[in-house]
């Protein structure tokens, strides 16, 4: 017997979230419930505004088809991952790809329970408040900083005092893309180059991957690709200057895809990091598990969870954030 439901969350943004310009105030999203005898596996679909290229409610449509023939007995993974085997009947959207495969990860028991819960913490405003946070012993000496929002100078200053006030702390930067060349130039000048050797890699300095490669190659210093990742046919191959790739599931697609960009990371002698796209704490805690199965000893980049008002049906360790239980979610679909 299998049984299929779809649910509707909502859950309150902090005001000041904005996303390529577009201010939320809600993080919306779906959770799917797949239930075959005795075993349960949960899934979040939640595309993200400005992100992805689906809206909630096609990314709803493309579930629910998909819930109606599991549950009918067909088996949906080929669906989920069309270049794995035969032609999808249609492209699934990556967020539905992603849900769904989670919760057929998590029914079939392939998806471990066992994660270590850990994130690089997302330096925000206040550095000297970062600096505090990052000095508690026993923490990990790795933090990642949005740069490319202010003068490349004032942030090049600002991430010399955070590598010198503690000799061990290794930085992942983010640009996402916003700098010329002229003002990653003028970010790469003011480093100290006696600090910036603990700079592990700087994510997408440029409008470009052409510029981007440029840049590193002007200045040492490694580079990552996010959005490059999610363009073309992207597939991981060596390049000089490039030591990482961000992949973020739910803009991606299935665990499959997921898998298969981390193998061709490996190959291309890259890092793979799994990423957030602001889910709720089921898919944050999900991501924990996959990043601990699939790119074991890299910490994923996951502190998103302080962003949002409240956690969805699953706790993540330490967090004070109120529960969202079963009955505060809206039940869009029962599929029997
Ligand atoms: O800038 O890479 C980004 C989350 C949602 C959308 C875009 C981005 C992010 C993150 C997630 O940065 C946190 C992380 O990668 O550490
Ligand atoms: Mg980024």
């Amino acid at each position: 017997m299998r049984r299929g439901t779809l649910l509707g969350y909502s859950l309150p943004l902090h005001a000041g979230v904005v996303l390529r310009g577009q201010r939320l105030s809600q993080r919306t999203g779906l959770v799917v419930r797949l239930e075959q005898d005795h075993r349960t596996g949960e899934g979040e679909i939640a595309p993200l505004p400005g992100f992805s290229g689906e809206t909630l409610s096609q990314a709803a449509d493309a579930a629910l088809l998909l819930i109606r023939r599991w549950v009918a007995g067909a088996c949906i993974l080929t669906d989920l991952d069309p270049s794995d085997g035969a032609q999808a009947r249609q492209p699934i959207p990556p967020s539905a790809a992603f849900g769904l495969s989670c919760a057929l990860a998590e029914l079939e028991e392939s998806l471990p329970t066992q994660a270590p819960y850990l994130s690089v913490p997302l330096c925000g405003g206040d550095s000297a408040e970062f600096i505090r946070r990052l000095s508690a012993p026993g923490d990990n000496p790795l933090a990642k900083v949005k740069v490319g929002l202010m003068d490349g100078r004032e942030e090049s200053r600002r991430v010399n005092s955070m590598l010198a006030a503690l000799p061990r702390l290794h930085l992942r930067l983010d640009a996402n893309r916003s700098w010329t060349a002229a003002a990653a130039a003028g970010f790469a000048e003011s480093l100290d180059p006696a600090l910036s050797g603990r700079i592990d890699f700087i994510e997408e300095p440029c409008a470009t991957p052409a510029e981007s490669l440029a840049f590193s190659r002007g200045t040492g210093i490694a580079i990552a690709w996010d959005e490059t990742v999610r363009e073309g046919n992207f597939y991981p191959c060596p390049q000089p200057g490039v030591a990482a790739i961000i992949i973020k599931p739910m803009l991606t697609g299935s665990l499959e895809r997921c898998r298969r960009l981390i193998d061709g990371a490996r190959q291309a002698g890259l890092t793979a990091v799994i990423s957030s796209s602001i889910e709720s704490s089921l898919g944050l805690t999900q991501l924990s598990r996959l990043a601990h199965w699939l790119t074991p000893g890299v910490t994923p980049g996951l502190d998103t969870l302080s962003l949002l008002g409240a956690q969805l049906l699953r706790r993540w360790p330490g967090s004070p954030l109120p529960l969202q239980s079963p009955g505060e979610l809206q039940i869009i679909a029962r599929v029997t």
